[in-house]
């Protein structure tokens, strides 16, 4: 979604601009040495350090202010809310930094819209993402918005001062935290709630209670805005906004920011250690060839370790073939597992009453039940899918070094589109005039039955009689047919309800395969292309020392001085880059 967006946060502080002029330094060395592969490296760190940007996603139940809380943070009114055009966005509002503003679909299937500004705290590198509320704990809303969480850094969940937290509230929290670990709960509209202080203790009681520590502050979005209008600094920080912008600085841009140097500098280590690796078997060859030999010696067999691991065979390829096969299997198998609960409950239900008189809210409320349980199962996936990357990098670790790749995540919001709504029941459809028509069939048959035996000793085909025999005739027809139609769509509310949850199972696994060929595909190259690496730099040590054992006196002389001032050049690039990612965070 943003990712492939082409508007890239301002996050050019000096210290971002240091840390790119210092990977192009190293870029000039990797090019002279004629690595191709460690210069594509180091132009994607270059592209990770300058398109840092952070994805915020807000959220929470309807109607407690998530649109007017993102408009607070962004000091401008781009999110519709149900205060403003009255008409709020059907799907996400991603709002990122732009010189200049804009708007327009993010071409997504699920109504997602992008919105430029030049606010601050996107210039710091925030996007921030308002969702549409989820009315409930289970709704395919939140269903669609776990899958976006996949994707944050951090996570706002909006709830107001008008009363505590609900049970389906809480759950959300628990499953929010489950995706993003940085969730901090805002209280919003204080303004209006004059005892709010007393909610935020009840919040915390139901958070302690389920054992999640999150912080809780107090906003106004209402208050804020007034006050930006009024140009009001005391009300400004009486909405508890600036509080929170702060609370986003300390807690997520700077930590961020931590880790981007932390990743910066081990780019530098590992990226010269690659090309110190040639450099320093050649030098040693040409001081000292008995040295030099046995060197060689171990980068021949380290040579081999590294080709074992690129290849199909390597011991972590079989960990992240048969892992996939197995999370594929148990993704399933949790799937029908939840859904059988749910046929059975729902049968029990269609069996007690009839279905009939409230199909549309049975309906709906199955419609959410699915959601929780589809949830619930997306959650499993998540977590089934991080353990079996740690296995992987272990295996692989096992046997060389191996960093961690990030996970894929669509974070589309796909996951609710799945699967269709309960179906209308046919025998729902045909109604009293129906059953009036065959009750008519009925008892004209007995006014016709009656009336030929009558027919026979003198009377009319109507007379008392037959109409006598018509009327009962008529009243037993619709009481068995009553009593068939109610079995009938008992029948019949069973079939839609298996065909419905057969329909989730396809749809829902055919969307959970499809992540997980990703995830495969995504672990596959990376430990691929670190065996790769690994692998070239070992061949280009032995080339090397090849290339010094053919030197004669003269051109060893120059070598060696060409080798020294190159290492030494790695060595003074690689003291800047530490000293750089231990610096302190400068403001632009
Ligand atoms: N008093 C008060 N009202 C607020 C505040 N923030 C939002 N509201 C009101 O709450 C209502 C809902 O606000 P929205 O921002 O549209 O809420 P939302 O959570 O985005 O709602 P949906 O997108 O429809 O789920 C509107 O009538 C706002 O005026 C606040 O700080 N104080
Ligand atoms: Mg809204």
């Amino acid at each position: 979604m943003t990712t492939s967006s082409p508007v890239l946060a301002a996050k050019t502080t000096a210290a971002t601009n240091s840390m790119t002029a210092l990977l192009d330094e190293l870029r000039s060395v990797t090019d002279a040495v004629g690595r191709a592969d460690l210069s594509v490296r180091l132009r994607a760190a270059s592209q990770r350090i300058t398109d840092n940007r952070l994805r915020v996603v807000v959220t929470g139940e309807s109607r407690k202010g998530i649109s007017s809380l993102v408009n607070a943070l962004v000091a401008a009114d781009v999110c519709p809310t149900a205060a403003g055009r009255g008409n709020p966005a059907r799907g996400p509002v991603v709002v990122e930094y732009g010189e200049s503003s804009s708007r327009r679909p993010a071409g997504d299937l699920d109504h997602t819209e992008l919105v430029t500004l030049p606010a601050p705290l996107l210039a710091e590198g925030l996007v921030i993402i308002d969702t549409p509320g989820v009315t409930g704990g289970g709704s395919r809303r939140a269903a669609a918005t776990l899958e976006l969480l996949t994707t944050a850094d951090a996570v706002l969940f909006v709830s107001d001062a008008s009363q505590e937290y609900t049970a389906p509230e809480i759950r959300f929290l628990e499953q929010v935290h489950q995706l993003c670990p940085l969730v901090v709960c805002v209280l919003n509209k204080i303004d209006s709630y004059v005892r709010w202080d007393d909610i935020q203790k009840a919040n915390r009681k139901h958070l302690t209670a389920v054992g999640l520590s999150l912080p809780i502050l107090p906003v106004s979005s209402a208050m804020h805005a007034t006050a930006h209008r009024l140009s009001d600094e005391v009300l400004e920080v009486e909405s508890g906004i600036p509080q929170l912008e702060t609370f986003l600085r300390g807690h997520l841009i700077e930590r961020a920011d931590t880790v981007v140097r932390e990743s910066f500098a081990n780019d530098v280590r590992a990226i010269s250690d690659h090309v110190a690796l040639a450099m320093n078997t050649e030098l040693t060859t040409l001081h000292d060839p008995a040295r030099g030999a046995e060197l060689i010696e171990r980068i021949h067999a380290a040579r081999d370790t590294f080709d074992g691991l690129r290849k199909r065979t390597a011991n972590w390829q079989y960990v992240l073939g048969d892992g996939i096969t197995e999370l594929t299997v148990a993704v399933d198998h949790d799937l029908r597992t939840r859904l059988r609960a749910l046929i059975r409950e729902s049968e029990e239900e269609i069996a007690k009453s009839d279905p009939v008189k409230q199909w549309e809210a049975f309906g709906k409320s199955l419609d959410e039940r699915i959601a929780t349980e589809v949830s619930a199962n997306f959650l499993l996936a998540h977590k089934l899918s991080i353990e079996l990357t740690d296995k992987v990098a272990e295996r692989f670790a096992a046997d060389g070094p191996a960093q961690l790749p990030s996970l894929p995540g669509s974070g589309t919001g796909a996951l609710a589109e799945q699967w269709g709504t309960l179906e209308t029941l046919e025998s729902n459809k045909a109604g009293v005039i129906q059953r009036t028509i065959t009750s008519l069939r009925g008892s004209y048959g007995g006014v016709l039955m009656v009336g030929v035996a009558t027919s026979l000793i003198g009377l009319a085909l109507v007379n008392p009689y037959s109409i006598a025999a018509g009327v009962l005739l008529g009243a037993n027809t619709f009481r068995e047919d009553h009593k068939s139609l109610k079995a009938r769509r008992r029948a019949e509310a069973k079939l839609a309800v298996a065909k419905l949850m057969d329909e989730v199972v396809f749809q829902v696994n055919n969307e959970s395969k499809q992540r997980l060929r990703e995830l495969q595909r995504t672990l596959r190259d990376h430990f691929t292309e670190v065996a790769d690496e690994m692998l070239r730099s070992a061949e280009e040590a032995l080339r090397a020392a090849q290339d010094a054992g053919t030197l004669h006196d003269s051109g060893r002389a120059q070598r060696i001085a060409e080798l020294d001032a190159m290492s030494n050049r790695l060595r003074e690039l690689r003291v800047r880059a530490a000293t750089l990612a231990s610096g302190p965070v400068q403001a632009q």
